[in-house]
């Protein structure tokens, strides 16, 4: 279904007389002839009532989808691929590197030894580690190294390269907003002139400077991305235990906490929000909606989350996702961690986001 079908089907097109427009083909024909085109014929489809997105829900068990990450290793190496990644595409955009309508998620395997090579774009990326242990990630001048659970940043133009100097493969979810700098026209990338970025800072100099609710005196901020570009899981997951031993629950979304830069109180990153979340057992959440289409990926726990029409049970590891407007409620079977993002810190800034707590 396109998007004007698939706004007449949710009952608001403006309609025009078909009877009349076979009497105006010739005027719209010259018109075309100047780039000229007719708005009322296209009217509904381009400001509809809610949101209308392709996008559908979707669940990607990691069980079924790991053994196509591994055999990707024997397809191509990182060298030959520069990421080896396979993209998460949802079912209702296929062909259109797109998990939801704005935001790109995929899957990316490096093995022990293997470099990803330095480069750089316009593009902000996230990674989430999923498994393995002690892959680093270098980001401008500093490397990191990333254990299951962390929340790595990587900021537009910074240049980034990775490496596994651990013994087995890592995996890590990949989100970025290219098809956000896309639709603005925005793209740059660039190539580093060698495999790896020069180191000029030590492993924890970020950490040290900006992760303790203290910032140097002395330090000028010219990014809107946090400072700290490895949020570890451990001191995350502690945060959401703590939390929980004596806050009340929300309804809608359970102990839910939001990743921000300590600089400015914002989110971490100027594009891509980040939450991490706890459903503790037996607790199912309220239905809402909301307009950012929304990337979960299970952190540690099973439980269940009806998104629209489609019920999904989901255990460690498994990626799903709820489209903008497409009402959601989740269930922990057991204590339950999810991880989660979006383009809020987009709709934010722009005064456009909305969600409606059923
Ligand atoms: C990219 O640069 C990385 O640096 C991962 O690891 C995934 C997907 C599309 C475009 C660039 C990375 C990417 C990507």
């Amino acid at each position: 279904m396109n998007e004007t079908a698939a706004a007449a089907s949710a009952g608001f097109v403006h309609t025009v007389n078909l009877a009349a427009e076979v009497g105006r083909s010739a005027f719209y024909e010259r018109a075309a002839a100047q780039h000229l085109a007719p708005l009322w014929r296209v009217l509904g489809g381009l400001v509809t009532d809610t949101p209308v997105t392709r996008c559908l829900p979707a669940l990607w068990r990691y069980e079924d989808v790991r053994p196509f990450v591994i055999e990707a290793c024997s397809q191509i190496s990182t060298a030959e691929a520069e990421r080896r990644v396979l993209v998460l595409e949802n079912p209702g955009l296929p062909g259109a590197s797109r998990i939801t309508q704005s935001l790109f998620a995929g899957l990316q395997i490096i093995l022990p030894g293997e470099v990803a090579p330095a480069h750089r774009h316009a593009a902000s990326a996230l990674r989430f580690i999923i498994e393995g242990r002690d892959a680093y990630t270098a980001v401008s001048g500093e490397r990191t190294t990333m254990q299951p659970g962390d929340f790595v940043i990587t900021p537009s133009m910074a240049w980034h390269d990775h490496g596994n100097v651990g013994d087995g493969p890592m995996v890590w979810l990949d989100g970025l907003d290219m098809h956000i700098v896309n639709l603005l026209g925005a793209s740059f990338r660039e190539g580093y002139p060698g495999p790896v970025q020069p180191l000029h800072r030590p492993e924890g100099a970020a950490m040290a400077e900006a992760g303790s609710n203290l910032l140097p005196v002395d330090q000028d901020y010219g990014s809107l991305n946090s400072p700290i570009f490895n949020y570890p899981y451990e001191r995350t997951r502690e945060a959401l235990d703590r939390l929980s031993r004596f806050r009340a629950i929300n309804a809608w979304h359970g102990h839910k906490m939001r990743y921000v830069n300590p600089v400015n109180g914002g989110w971490a990153m100027p594009t891509l929000a980040t939450w991490m979340q706890l459903l503790p057992q037996g607790f199912e959440t309220r239905p809402y909606r909301s307009t950012d289409g929304t990337v979960f990926t299970v952190v540690e726990g099973h439980g269940s989350s009806q998104v629209g029409d489609r019920h999904f049970e989901w255990g460690p590891h498994d990626i799903f996702v709820v489209p903008s407007w497409v009402t959601a409620r989740h269930s922990g079977h057991s204590d339950a961690v999810l991880f989660s993002y979006s383009d809020r810190a987009v709709q934010d800034k722009l005064d456009l986001f909305r969600e409606e707590q059923l």
